[in-house]
């Protein structure tokens, strides 16, 4: 596991599941523009919560690629959900802006609620394309950048379902912390 501390917060790459993070107050969705259960992370993700929260999320629906919404996460060990829709790969243009819009709204949404800890599994990694590496390089790209901007969040951490994808995971946050202690 990689922890790398920044602007007085924690980043880290973990392998799980986005459901068994019960340390996070909030959890992000990979979500799908309805809002409702899915396949991949949104499944698991209503799954996990239970009904209550597709009736919560049911008056926020339809979202924008790059948009994010808040809600609060009904049967899962957090106090929050944050649901992105991540853009489809080539489809939804340009991939990596809508992308990194998804992880700035996200932490924005965070600040507003004084959130300390959020958790972000690889938004659009999945159903959606996006190759995992530049997908991780965008979002810590994005985390980092929005970082010295947040007061209140000071945990990140990005949680992986496979083990391959965190050692990818891992050594992108090394390499864009050295470019930001060159900086
Ligand atoms: N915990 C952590 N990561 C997971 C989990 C989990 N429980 N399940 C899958 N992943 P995806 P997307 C990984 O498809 O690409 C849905 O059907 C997975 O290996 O969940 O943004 C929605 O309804 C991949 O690396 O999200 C939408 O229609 C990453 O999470 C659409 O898919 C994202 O995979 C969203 O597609």
């Amino acid at each position: 596991m990689t922890k790398r501390h920044l602007h007085g917060a924690t980043l880290e790459c973990v392998q799980g599941d986005i459901v068994h993070q019960p340390d996070m107050e909030s959890v992000v969705n990979a979500a799908n523009a309805e809002l409702r259960i899915g396949g991949g992370v949104a499944g698991a993700i209503h799954r996990a919560a239970g009904p209550g929260l597709e009736r919560e999320c049911r008056p926020l629906a339809p979202i924008r690629p790059g948009q994010a919404v808040i809600t609060g996460a009904h049967n899962l060990p957090n106090r929050y959900v944050v649901h992105c829709l991540g853009p489809i790969y080539g489809i939804d243009q340009p991939s990596d802006m809508l992308l990194a819009s998804c992880y700035k709204n996200a932490l924005q949404l965070a600040e507003q609620n004084m959130i300390a800890s959020i958790a972000f599994p690889a938004i659009s990694t999945g159903a959606f394309g996006y190759p995992m590496e530049s997908a991780v390089r965008v979002a810590f790209k994005t985390i980092i950048g929005v970082l010295p901007r947040l007061s209140s969040v000071k945990y990140v951490r990005f949680v992986l379902f496979h083990h391959a994808d965190v050692r990818v995971c891992e050594d992108v946050l090394v390499d864009l912390m050295e470019e930001n202690d060159d900086a």
